[in-house]
């Protein structure tokens, strides 16, 4: 009897739906743009800016521990998607190969096609971040960033690039892409941060 007065509301999964979000089945595409194709051996990601500059090959990366994590993903077009499967190299495993520079406090994705989008450096090394090249077990397709994409699964997806080429480390926040478009710099999802009026 107790337990009803203690029972969550149903209408937000428990809160794993952020506010204004509906969930999907469907793993809809969004991108800026054509789709990139390119193969995994052409594959490049370079590291510049506040960084030693070095580049990581696909073999490079696959070098690397492997990771596969499950987590929900939210689109700042309103849609969500509950325990979507991707494995990479976690972004925290790569920084240890990474020489940072006194000064560095963020990061900017580069992305084939000229896409980027801008990170904290405490965002962008959250433990759960990940460099991945798997969905679901299976490749990554093109459209969905493949060969190699961003999963930052705590802010909205615009803040995980496609076709990743590059990590530019900053000495200050600088807009991307849709951040330069109006969309708020930090874009969490839980707080709503869709724009920057926010
Ligand atoms: N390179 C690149 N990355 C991108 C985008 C893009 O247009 N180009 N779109 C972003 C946006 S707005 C979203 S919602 C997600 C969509 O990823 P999906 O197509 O796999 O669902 O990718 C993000 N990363
Ligand atoms: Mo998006």
């Amino acid at each position: 009897m107790l337990g009803k007065f203690f029972k969550k509301p149903e209408g937000d999964m428990g809160g794993r739906v952020p506010p204004g979000q509906t969930l999907t089945t469907r793993f809809p595409v969004l991108t800026y743009g054509p789709t990139q194709h390119y193969a995994p051996g052409d594959v490049v990601v370079r590291v510049f800016g506040l960084a030693e500059e070095q580049t990581f090959t696909w073999g490079d990366l696959l070098a690397l521990p492997q990771t596969t994590l499950t987590y929900d993903i939210h689109c700042v077009t309103h849609w969500s998607k509950f325990d979507t499967t991707w494995t990479g190299v976690r972004v925290v495993d790569l920084m240890e190969h990474i020489g940072l520079k006194p000064g560095a406090t963020h990061v900017m994705q580069h992305s084939v096609g000229g896409y980027t989008t801008n990170l904290s450096l405490e965002d962008f090394t959250r433990t759960e971040n990940l460099i991945a090249h798997t969905f679901g077990g299976e490749p990554l397709d093109a459209e969905h960033g493949g060969p190699l994409r961003l999963v930052v699964p705590h802010l909205y997806f615009w803040k995980s690039a496609k076709w990743l080429t590059g990590l530019e480390f900053m000495a200050a926040d600088k807009p991307g892409f849709w951040e330069r478009n109006g969309y708020h710099m930090r874009g969490d999802p839980f707080k709503e941060e869709r724009y920057d009026d926010d």
